[in-house]
């Protein structure tokens, strides 16, 4: 890739990630505003480029180079276009851009491929909005999705998608869901510390750990803070730190790679002098067996349940729980040999983040390509690559892109 493309994808990310102007962080919630003006915009690039755009139910966006000899037999690259709530400039957003990237670069270098090449941008991974995960992914592999679900404002997924993808129908692009591909692969920022601690440039993805979510809802009394006696309280907020720290200490009895994070909290009525009634509040957590995390699940239900007062009452709902997925040895061996040519230093490692591409490994073979996280920070302002990094991952999916499609 010449100094003029890494320009131009440091453009397109400048651009994209400028929409979030005076926010913390980019706020590319699904459906909202920004994520709007992010997806027109990426169909926008498409177009220019003669791709052949169209765009599904969920306001994914699919981006195709149609095959000279085998049009039916597809090679997707991509990601997702939403992002956490004060997320990071890279999360998704890369794996579509370089993906925009590397077909462009083929383009101008090898002209059309024998097979037909898909960018895809997924409308949503993150379930940062509604109380579910990769939406987009999940619908183009037709699996269900619960449309009634509400965000915290209670506005129905339905009713926001519908008025999204609404405006992502563009001149020049079809509304239409296409076929499954070949193979997918995810270009993604490692989001952990390991390639930059280990000064190593690119990392190839063997699994994607499992994942469960849970939303705690303690219900307790609210009252006055000043009147009420301390022992005849009945605080959801001291029920929900009591809940809090015994789950965290026993996740780490139970395994000390297992991941606890509670990230979600409301408070009702939220004031400082009245005792909280009602608190809710996320769990995540992660592992790379699926019985540690079925263990972790019941230590939860049954602290949840031991700690039930005759006022306080507390309940937990699991809302996503996604299995250890191991993806294509064949595509990760074949990226570790592009990887040695182009004398990057590389290692294997499994992915503590989940990824579009642990769905799409249910329906076709599956490969991810990580770059450094500086600090290992992501989910956060502060996350950043840098533009060699960010350059060497496009070589190697242009590389890949290559040997698979001409
Ligand atoms: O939360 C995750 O693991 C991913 O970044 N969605
Ligand atoms: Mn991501
Ligand atoms: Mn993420
Ligand atoms: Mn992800």
């Amino acid at each position: 890739m010449t100094t003029t493309q890494l320009n131009q994808l440091t453009h397109r990310l400048e651009t994209i990630n400028g929409l979030s102007k005076g926010e913390i962080g980019q706020n590319r919630l699904v459906y909202s505003p920004t994520w709007v003006s992010a997806q027109q915009q990426v169909i926008k690039w498409g177009l220019d480029l003669g791709l052949q755009v169209s765009v599904d139910d969920f306001g994914t966006t699919y981006m195709d180079i149609p095959g000279t000899v085998h049009p039916d037999q597809v090679i997707a690259v991509g990601s997702h276009i939403d992002t956490v709530a004060q997320g990071g400039r890279f999360d998704g957003l890369y794996g579509v851009l370089g993906g925009l990237q590397a077909i462009e670069d083929l383009l101008e270098t090898a002209g059309r491929p024998k097979k037909t090449i898909r960018l895809i941008s997924f409308s949503e991974e993150e379930g940062s909005r509604f109380p579910d995960t990769f939406t987009g992914s999940k619908h183009y592999t037709n699996q269900k999705v619960n449309l009634a679900m509400t965000d915290p404002d209670g506005i129905s997924f339905e009713n926001a998608r519908k008025d999204a993808v609404g405006k992502l129908n563009l001149p020049g692009v079809t509304h239409a869901k296409p076929g499954l591909p070949s193979t997918f692969t995810e270009l993604h920022i490692e989001q952990g510390p390991r390639l930059i601690d280990r000064q190593l440039q690119i990392g190839l993805v063997t699994a994607i750990v499992g994942q469960r979510r849970f939303t705690v809802t303690v219900k307790g009394i609210a009252n006055h803070a000043g009147t009420t006696p301390m022992d005849e309280r009945a605080d959801a907020l001291e029920m929900a730190v009591t809940l809090i720290s015994e789950l965290r200490s026993r996740a780490h009895e139970l395994n000390k790679n297992l991941t606890f994070t509670v990230g979600e909290m409301h408070v009702s009525p939220n004031t400082s002098n009245v005792i909280p009634g009602f608190v809710t509040f996320s769990i995540d957590t992660r592992y790379s067996s699926e019985n540690v995390l079925d263990k972790f699940e019941h230590i939860i239900n049954q602290v949840v349940e031991q700690n039930q007062t005759t006022n306080i009452t507390s309940t937990v709902n699991r809302w996503a729980k996604s299995d250890v997925t191991h993806l294509d040895d064949q595509l990760l061996s074949a990226n570790q040999k592009i990887a040695d040519r182009l004398g990057f230093s590389s290692t294997q490692l499994a992915s503590g983040a989940g990824h579009d591409s642990q769905i799409m490994a249910k329906v076709t073979r599956t490969t991810m390509i990580f770059v450094p996280s500086i600090n290992g920070i992501s989910h956060a302002p502060e996350e950043n690559t840098s533009k060699e990094d960010l350059l060497r991952g496009v070589e190697l999916l242009t590389e890949s892109l290559r040997q698979q499609a001409y």
